[in-house]
C-alpha cells in the first residue's frame, strides 16, 4: 500500500520532526507498506502545490492526517484537497485531537473515514489492511468510522505496554528529514506522564511508561549515523520523572565518548536535582525547559500540578549552577487567574532571571479540567479552533468578571514586552520601518519606562559623541 502521511500547518512555526509520524512510518515500512511524509510545520513553504506534486505522484492508497486541537481547521482544508485530487480508498486522522475526541472530529471534518484514538502503530497498519479489502473497519479497535450515515466507535485499545517493541521511528521518508542535523534528533525515552495537570491534555491521553534506557541509547547512536547528526532532542512529556532513570540515560552517552549535543523540553523543576543537572551538562544538553505555567501560587496551586514557586525558583537556580540555559514557560488567563495575578508571573519570572521567557495565551484544551471550569465559570468569546496561542493577534478565548478580555490581552502584551519578546507581538509581514514604528507604539502604550530608559541612554551617547568632537577640535 501507498501511504501519505500529512503534518497540516501551525500557526506556531516551532521547529522538530514530529515523532508521532515518524513512528507510523515505522510501523508501516515494517509491514512492507510505502510511505510519504509531507511536513508543512517544518517547511511551511508552497503547502498547496507540495500536497498536490505528492498526490500526483505516489497517489496513495491511504492519506493519514496529524491533527491537534489547534489544527482541525487547516486539516480539514487537506482533507478537502487530498478527496478532490487524489480520492484515496481511506482518509483518516490521529494524534492529539482525535484521542480525545474522535467522533466529534469526523463530525467536523465530513472528508475523514476514520480517525484514531490513542496510539496508531498498530491501528494504521489494520487500517491498510481495511483498504486493501483484508479487514472491516468495525473490527480495528481505537478507532470512530463512518457507517450507513452514523458515526461508529469501536472498542477502546490498551496503550502500548512496551514500547521497546515497537519499530524504530522512520524519518527518512520526511521531506523535511534534511532539517535535521540543524534542527536536532527527536527522542522519545518515554510517554505520557504521571502528573495531571488541569490545563494539560498528556493526562488524557495515556498513562506513563518508560523506555529501556539502554534501548533509547541504541536508538541514538543509531539515529546519529543515519541522519549524519550529533543533536537531538528529548521531547517526552516527563523526562526526569524518574530522576535515578535520567541519571543512567546520562551516563550512557557520557560512557559512548560521543560528542551528543542536546536538549530536554518539558521538565518539571522539581524533578531535578544538581547530580542530574550536572550529567545533563556534562553530556552535552545545553538548554532545560520549565513549565511554570503562573507566577501567582494560589494560581499555581489551584493548577494540581502539584509544584510550588520555590520548587521552581530552587530547580532554575540548580540548572544555571550547572550552567544551563533555562527556559520558562508561562500561561495567560489560567482559570481563576487575574491581571493582578499575570503580574505576579511577570515578577516572578524576572526574579527568577530565566535565559528566556514564554507567556503563552491560555487555550481550554477539550477533555482537561481546565475546559471544564472555563465551561462552568466563563463567557466564551470565540470558537477555541480559531484561537492563536502565541505572536501576533492573540485573542482570549474567554472571559470572567475578575479578568476581562481587554485585561487578559493587556496582560499578555505587558508579559511579552516586559520579559523581552515583544518581536512576537508583531506581524510578520511587517519591514523593517514599520517593525520599529511598531514596537515603538506598543512600547508606548504598555511600557514607557523603558522608552524612557532609552531615551535616556541615546542622550547620553549623543552626549558623549559630542563631548568626544569638541575634545577633538579643542585639541
Ligand atoms: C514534542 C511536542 C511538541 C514539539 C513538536 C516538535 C517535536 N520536536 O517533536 C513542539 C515543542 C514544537 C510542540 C509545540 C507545541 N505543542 Co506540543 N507536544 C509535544 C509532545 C510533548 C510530544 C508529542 C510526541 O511526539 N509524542 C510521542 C508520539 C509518538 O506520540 P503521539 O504524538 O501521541 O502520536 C501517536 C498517536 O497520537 C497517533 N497518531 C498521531 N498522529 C497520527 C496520525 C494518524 C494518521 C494516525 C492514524 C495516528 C496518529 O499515533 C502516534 C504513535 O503512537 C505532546 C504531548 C503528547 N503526549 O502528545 C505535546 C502536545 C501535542 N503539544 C501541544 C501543544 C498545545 C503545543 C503548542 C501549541 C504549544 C504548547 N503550549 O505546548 C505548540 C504548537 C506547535 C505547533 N507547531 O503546532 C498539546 C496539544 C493538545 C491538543 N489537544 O491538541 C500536547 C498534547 C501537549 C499538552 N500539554 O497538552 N509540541
Ligand atoms: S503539564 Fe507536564 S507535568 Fe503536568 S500533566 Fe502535562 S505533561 Fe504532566
Amino acid at each position: 500500500m501507498q501511504v501519505l502521511l500529512i503534518i497540516p500547518p501551525a500557526q506556531i512555526q516551532s521547529p522538530g520532526l514530529h515523532p508521532s509520524l515518524g513512528y507510523l512510518a515505522g510501523a508501516l515500512k515494517a509491514a512492507s507498506h510505502q510511505v510519504r511524509v509531507i511536513d508543512f510545520v517544518n517547511d511551511p513553504e508552497r503547502c498547496e502545490e507540495r500536497l498536490d506534486a505528492a498526490l500526483a505522484s505516489i497517489r496513495p492508497d491511504i492519506a493519514g492526517v496529524y491533527v491537534t486541537s489547534m489544527t482541525i481547521r487547516t486539516a480539514a482544508g487537506i482533507v478537502v484537497r487530498v478527496r478532490e485530487l487524489s480520492n484515496p480508498k481511506l482518509i483518516v486522522a490521529g494524534g492529539p485531537h482525535p484521542s480525545i475526541d474522535p467522533a466529534g472530529l469526523l463530525h467536523d471534518v465530513p472528508g475523514l473515514d476514520a480517525a484514531v484514538a490513542g496510539e496508531g502503530e498498530a491501528a494504521i497498519v489494520e487500517l491498510c489492511d481495511a483498504a486493501a479489502g483484508k479487514k472491516e473497519l468495525g473490527d480495528i479497535a481505537g478507532i470512530a468510522f463512518r457507517s450507513s450515515g452514523d458515526i461508529v466507535r469501536t472498542l477502546q485499545r490498551a496503550p502500548v505496554s512496551d514500547l521497546d517493541s515497537l519499530p524504530l521511528p522512520d524519518y527518512s521518508c520526511f521531506d523535511t528529514s534534511g532539517l535535521i542535523p540543524s534542527i536536532g534528533y527527536p527522542l522519545v525515552t518515554s510517554r505520557g506522564c504521571t502528573h495531571c495537570c488541569s490545563y494539560c491534555a498528556v493526562p488524557v491521553l495515556g498513562r506513563y511508561r518508560a523506555r529501556d534506557v539502554r534501548k533509547v541509547a541504541g536508538e541514538l547512536f543509531w539515529a546519529m549515523e543515519k541522519y549524519q547528526t550529533s543533536r537531538f532532542v528529548v521531547v517526552d512529556d516527563a523526562f526526569s520523572d524518574d530522576i535515578a532513570r535520567a541519571k543512567i540515560f546520562c551516563d550512557l552517552l557520557l560512557e559512548s565518548g560521543k560528542n551528543t549535543k542536546w536538549y530536554a523540553m518539558n521538565l518539571r523543576a522539581d524533578k531535578v536535582d544538581a547530580e542530574l543537572l550536572g550529567k545533563m551538562k556534562a553530556s552535552g544538553c545545553d538548554t532545560v525547559t520549565f513549565g511554570v505555567e503562573s507566577g501567582d501560587a494560589d494560581v499555581l496551586r489551584k493548577t494540581r500540578k502539584g509544584e510550588t514557586l520555590e520548587d521552581i525558583e530552587r530547580g532554575a537556580a540548580l540548572a544555571k549552577s550547572a550552567g544551563l540555559r533555562v527556559f520558562g514557560y508561562f500561561i495567560v488567563g489560567l482559570p481563576h487567574s487575574s491581571f493582578a495575578s499575570e503580574m505576579k508571573s511577570l515578577a516572578f519570572a524576572q526574579r527568577v532571571g530565566f535565559d528566556l521567557v514564554f507567556f503563552w495565551n491560555f487555550l481550554p484544551l477539550p477533555g482537561t479540567a481546565a475546559a471544564k471550569w472555563v465551561e462552568n465559570n466563563g463567557r466564551m468569546l470565540m470558537d477555541y479552533k480559531d484561537a492563536v496561542l502565541l505572536g501576533h493577534g492573540v485573542q482570549p478565548v474567554f472571559e470572567t468578571d475578575e479578568f476581562s478580555r481587554q485585561q487578559r490581552i493587556d496582560a499578555y502584551c505587558i508579559c511579552n514586552i516586559k520579559s523581552g519578546q515583544c518581536s512576537q507581538l508583531l506581524p510578520k509581514s511587517l519591514n523593517k520601518w514599520q517593525r520599529r514604528v511598531k514596537t515603538f507604539v506598543l512600547h508606548w502604550k504598555y511600557d514607557r519606562a523603558a522608552l524612557a530608559a532609552l531615551a535616556a541612554l541615546f542622550v547620553k551617547r549623543r552626549f558623549w559623541l559630542l563631548a568626544s568632537v569638541c575634545a577633538k577640535r579643542a585639541k
